[in-house]
């Protein structure tokens, strides 16, 4: 079952540069490529040679970095990519062509058989250069399935290394995006890739669907990153799949490393990481509710199924709020060492829900609440000691 073995083919420097604020420079690729390389992906996808001629020095410089990760590059399915692609050093070419009617009508007007045609000259050429190929077919879920398949099952015979489904727009739902993998898994024998985009929100869980139903690879970008609003986001799909097997992902990928990674990319492209990203928003380890917050002091696993410490992060409790309880603000009390009853502690809530109902409040009104009380507590103290010595 490949949920357990499936591999990444990080497209960051391929579908991410095709989002709309990414330029990368030479060094910056490289940056990219390292961070990735040592989080532990195991492809890393580039542009095409063909698209410019910087793309293909780009293309040829990462590819002599000697990196763990195998580098691939993505060319239309036509001979004259092929053959630019084939000398830059790369491990592998990931080829694609349009089958949907659309792109057959609107594009590039070709039909199954010549489609099939020159996906077998492309593939045979690669693999004669003895480097690994994969062939996808663009807009998948919008193509005839007896289309698709036949196309699948010839460049299977002739010992494609792996097939892809593209959900190019964005259209697919997790049913639809199991129910053709399954077809396919029965169809073909190499590998299966999925890409997804994430038009409908539904890319991580097409991409886990895709696996359950036997793909072996599935892409990715850095934060989404691509056409439009992007495809699979790499932390997404790292979150759902620790949260099928934490130890599985912890041995694969490098993932205090995650943070940095998506930092780096959202700062190359003017972005902010977004608040509710996985694992890196800021609010993605936050607990606020009273009944959140005591239950996460006792068990953190009981509102977490990521562990923040896996990924080198810190989980935050926030408490200065109308919805606050007297179990947090013990604990903020203990941290400022302040020796209060549990009365006191819930006296001292009161009055922060008190205040909190009428303003916002933040992290210095509770510490200064909780600290006078505490010193009005000690000031009575005194006093009766002073009056007891007096008596
Ligand atoms: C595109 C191409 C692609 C290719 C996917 C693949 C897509 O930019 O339109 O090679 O599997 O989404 O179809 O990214
Ligand atoms: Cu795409």
């Amino acid at each position: 079952m490949s949920l357990d073995n499936f591999a990444i083919i990080e497209s960051t420097l391929r579908e991410g540069e095709q989002f709309a604020n990414a330029f990368f420079t030479t060094e910056q690729k490289v940056e990219i490529a390292r961070l990735l390389d040592a989080f532990g992906v195991e492809y890393i996808e580039l542009t095409s040679p063909a698209a410019s001629p910087q793309s293909r020095a780009d293309l040829e410089r990462i590819a002599s970095l000697g990196l763990k990760t195998k580098i691939l590059t993505h060319v239309r399915c036509h001979m004259d990519d092929a053959r630019l692609a084939v000398d830059t050093g790369a491990d592998g070419i990931d080829v694609v062509f349009g089958t949907s009617s659309y792109l057959r009508q609107f594009s590039h007007g070709k039909d199954i058989p010549y489609i099939i045609e020159s996906a077998i000259e492309v593939i045979e050429f690669i693999k004669s250069k003895g480097l690994e190929v994969r062939f996808s077919s663009e807009d998948s879920f919008r193509s005839d399935l007896v289309d698709l398949l036949t196309i699948y099952r010839a460049v299977d015979k002739i010992g494609v290394n792996r097939v892809g489904i593209a959900d190019t727009v964005g259209i697919a739902t997790p049913r639809q995006v199991y129910d053709l993998v399954k077809t396919l898994r029965g169809v073909v024998s190499c590998d299966i890739e999925f890409h997804g985009h994430n038009d409908t929100g539904c890319a991580v869980a097409n991409a886990y669907c895709a696996l359950e139903a036997g793909a072996t690879h599935v892409d990715t970008s850095v934060l989404g990153i691509g056409e439009r609003n992007g495809i699979t986001p790499l932390g997404g799909l790292i979150a759902r799949m620790y949260a099928y097997n934490p130890e599985m992902i912890r041995r694969k990928y490098n993932l205090p490393l995650f943070r940095e990674i998506d930092n780096y990319v959202a700062s190359l492209v003017d972005v902010d990481v977004p608040f509710n990203n996985y694992i890196t928003g800021f609010t993605a380890f936050t607990h606020k509710a009273g009944i959140h917050a005591k239950a996460i002091l006792n068990n953190p696993s009981t509102y977490e199924i990521l562990n923040p410490a896996d990924f080198g992060l810190t989980r935050y409790l926030h408490i200065a709020h109308r919805l606050t309880g007297w179990n947090a603000i013990k604990e903020r009390a203990e941290q400022l060492q302040l020796d209060l009853s549990d009365d006191d502690v819930k006296t001292v809530t009161a009055q922060i829900k008190a205040l909190a109902d009428q303003k916002r409040i933040t992290l210095d009104d509770v510490d200064f609440l909780l600290r006078e009380y505490h010193s009005r507590l000690v000031s009575a103290e005194v006093l009766e000691s002073i009056e007891k010595t007096a008596a």
